[in-house]
């Protein structure tokens, strides 16, 4: 089968390449030049277990252009940001997709929207584009959505093994759309209706967000009642139906900080819990000034320049700093005109923020107190290097070496 991944971003690239791996003849088109050129010449920036041994076997069967070629099956994985004011979907790159799709797609062709869309998206935005187009040219054009749940620093085992969902109002071209993704899925391929697949894909990161603030709330009210608030979930977790999150400095990454938002947006008056939880995850790194702010008093420290945030992206390993804990701790220093807090991240290699640092004993000699944003195996394989400093661990990664947790 001849398939075009419109994207080749955190879910597109991968997606194309273990496609590619298993014989599919795969072009890959991205609108960003440089990420061509760099893909074309073997480089592959996103750093993922597994993913270059799939390159390879994936190399004979695989191409990378800006063009959209005519092809009969395209899936298209691009971003859908959210309005920050409406907190409704900005379709805009999925409606240009397809767009493009339409003027050299093939006759019956499939187009299966892998980006994770608000609920009646593809009936609203994308379903009206194809039809105009059905409508003046007489071709077939078939849409489907196929959600991805991989989550990053495990793409290449979960697109693999986790179970997937194919949303296709049209039965047989659903059977159609999941043999293509039974090439490569080994766990159960579940067929449903496309808005079903819609809300189900943003119920799943919903869920995330609501556990996640239930066990940032936990952290607040046991720091009040003088508790230990990992032993506390470690414990309640013993029970066969509890599973409660890990509290941390806030929520980041482009999904389950954004997709509840969709429903907020969508459903203002029905999402009360949701709106709760997505104030209180974005409330986190407020509370994490709040606790440097005492910690800073207790210690005699007075000055900003001599505390240090280790941690730059959204989660430990991975690269990814979009819409990171940190990002919105020092977005909110800045509203208070507060500035000259020392940062380091070792998987951020380029400057995104003021005293930014690439050298970890560079960084550590600057600072008295440090705060663990992010949990990066890196800060475990160092820790002889962090001895004699104020440690605020926000991740409990260091468990009793810290002098402070949330
Ligand atoms: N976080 C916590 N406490 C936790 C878990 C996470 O504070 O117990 C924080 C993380 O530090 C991070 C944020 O939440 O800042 C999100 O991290 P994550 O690992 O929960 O989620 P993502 O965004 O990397 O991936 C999620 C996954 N969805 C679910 O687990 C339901 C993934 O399967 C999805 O494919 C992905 O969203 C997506 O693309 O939708």
């Amino acid at each position: 089968m001849d398939v075009t991944v419109i994207g080749l971003g955190y879910i597109g690239l991968p997606t194309a390449l273990i496609l590619a791996s298993t014989g599919h003849t795969v072009t890959g088109v991205d609108c960003q030049k440089e990420k061509i050129s760099k893909l074309q010449t073997g480089k592959i920036e996103l750093e993922e277990p597994g993913l270059q041994m799939v390159y390879r076997k994936a190399l004979p069967h695989i191409c990378f252009q800006e063009s959209y070629p005519a092809s009969s099956f395209y899936i298209v994985a691009v971003p859908t940001p959210y309005d920050k004011v409406t907190k409704k979907i900005d379709s805009t790159y999925v409606t240009e997709a397809v767009t493009s799709i339409l003027s050299v797609a093939k006759e019956n062709a499939v187009i299966v929207i892998e980006s994770t869309v608000s609920p009646g998206t593809i009936r609203c935005r994308v379903k009206p584009l194809v039809q105009a187009w059905q409508a003046k040219t007489g071709n077939n054009i078939y849409v489907a959505h196929a959600p991805e749940r991989i989550i990053p620093g495990r793409m290449i085992y979960e697109l693999v093994h986790n179970p997937r969902t194919i949303g296709c109002d049209d039965s047989v071209i659903g059977e159609k759309v999941k043999q293509v993704y039974a090439t490569f899925c080994q766990n159960e391929i579940i067929l449903t209706d496309i808005a079903t697949a819609e809300m189900s894909k943003v119920v799943e990161n919903t869920y995330r967000d609501v556990n996640i603030a239930y066990a940032n709330e936990l952290a607040k009210l046991c720091r009040l009642a003088g508790l230990d608030v990992y032993e506390i979930i470690r414990i309640a977790n013993k029970h066969p139906r509890v599973q409660i999150l890990s509290p941390g400095p806030g929520v980041g990454g482009h999904c389950i900080s954004v997709d509840p938002w969709f429903l907020v947006g969508d459903y203002p008056l029905e999402t009360n819990l949701i709106y709760e939880a997505r104030k209180i995850n974005d409330g986190m790194p407020e509370y994490v000034l709040e606790r440097i702010y005492d910690i800073m008093q207790e210690n005699g420290l007075n000055h900003l320049e001599r505390i240090g945030l280790y941690g730059l992206t959204y989660k430990e390993n991975v690269d990814d700093v979009r819409n990171s804990p940190t990002l919105q701790l020092i977005n909110s220093m800045q509203r208070h005109l507060a500035s000259g807090i020392r940062v380091y991240d070792p998987l951020v290699r380029t400057n995104i923020v003021d005293y930014q640092f690439h050298d970890f004993q560079a960084f550590l000699k600057q600072i008295d107190l440090m705060v663990i944003m992010v949990g990066h195996q890196h800060l475990l394989n160092n820790l002889d290097l962090i001895k004699g400093k104020i440690i605020f661990d926000t991740r409990n990664v260091l468990g009793e070496r810290a002098q402070y947790t949330l």
